[in-house]
């Protein structure tokens, strides 16, 4: 594996709390897609029900209506990235991967639908398993735990030894402490601080900060202006061990990322862009 991996975020939804409703149509999403993979981008994460905080559940039909199109559409470009799909119904995985995705992102971790697993061991499939306190309604409801490093620690392990039970290779499993999951402004900085206790689990840790509230409670700065915000968190997780990046903005988190790789002594050489990113 590469010192790092980019997931960039494609939200194929109406509500999402940075990018819902971003897209004109599906060619618009998989344009978007494009371009991240073009910035960087080694995976692209397609989700068609958001999960932001009070969020309520989409009908596996209205998310596979959504979802497939886009998923079918990356996958005719033949781009080379992964192509993801950020749901937790089997339903709406199956479709999907039928339609070119090989890595199921599960906010669930294998909760709410059981037979996912199965399906993902089946088919041979990459997931990642995210834990998440409660469920997205009511997840920022005064959440509270014993010591939030060890009690997500202990899920992810549980998790994963849960899904090596249905027959998914160790290898093809990626684990997330899910930042903003039923977590408070502190315990979202507790797990980044001691996010190396997490990485001695021996998976890739995947770190999603990128434009979360969290952020905006530090600087003050509203969803679409977190991008610094957003890359400084990424380096910190970086130096802390995480592997896999899931942000909406790709170029400024892959330079980022470069330095903080080369600095460490992970050097990666990148080609030379052929896309430039706009300023203004
Ligand atoms: N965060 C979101 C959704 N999916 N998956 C993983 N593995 N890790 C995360 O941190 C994560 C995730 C929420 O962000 P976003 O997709 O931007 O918003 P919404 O859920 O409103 O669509």
């Amino acid at each position: 594996m590469t010192p790092f991996e980019i997931m960039g975020v494609v939200n194929v939804t109406p509500d999402s709390f940075s990018d819902g409703g971003t897209f004109d149509s599906d060619d618009d999403a998989v344009r978007h897609a494009r371009r991240l993979v073009e910035e960087g981008a080694a995976i692209v994460d397609i989700g068609g029900e958001s999960t932001r905080p009070g969020a309520a559940p989409v009908p596996a039909e209205e998310e596979r209506r959504r979802v497939v199109p886009v998923v079918e559409g990356i996958a005719a470009l033949g781009l080379g990235a992964r192509i993801s799909v950020d749901t937790m119904k089997l339903e709406v995985a199956r479709a999907a991967v039928d339609a070119g995705a090989t890595y199921v992102n599960d906010v669930t971790a294998f909760r709410h639908d059981t037979a996912l697993a199965g399906f993902v061991a089946e088919r041979g499939l990459e997931c990642c398993l995210m834990h998440m306190l409660g469920e997205p309604r009511t997840m920022q409801r005064d959440p509270r735990y014993d010591d939030v490093v060890s009690d997500v620690k202990a899920f992810l392990e549980e998790r994963l030894a849960a899904a090596v039970a249905a027959g998914i290779a160790e290898e093809r499993v990626q684990l997330d402490p899910g930042i903003g999951f039923g977590k408070t402004l502190e315990h979202n900085l507790e797990l980044l601080r001691r996010l190396d206790e997490l990485v001695a689990i021996g998976r890739p840790i995947v770190v999603g900060t990128s434009r979360k509230s969290f952020l905006g409670r530090i600087t003050g700065r509203d969803v679409t202006e977190r991008v610094h915000a957003t890359v400084a968190t990424s380096v910190i997780a970086f130096e802390r061990g995480a592997r896999v990046f899931r942000v909406h903005d790709v170029a400024a988190t892959a330079d980022a990322l470069a330095v903080t790789a080369a600095t460490f002594g992970q050097w990666r050489v990148i080609p030379t862009r052929t896309t430039t990113t706009k300023t203004t």
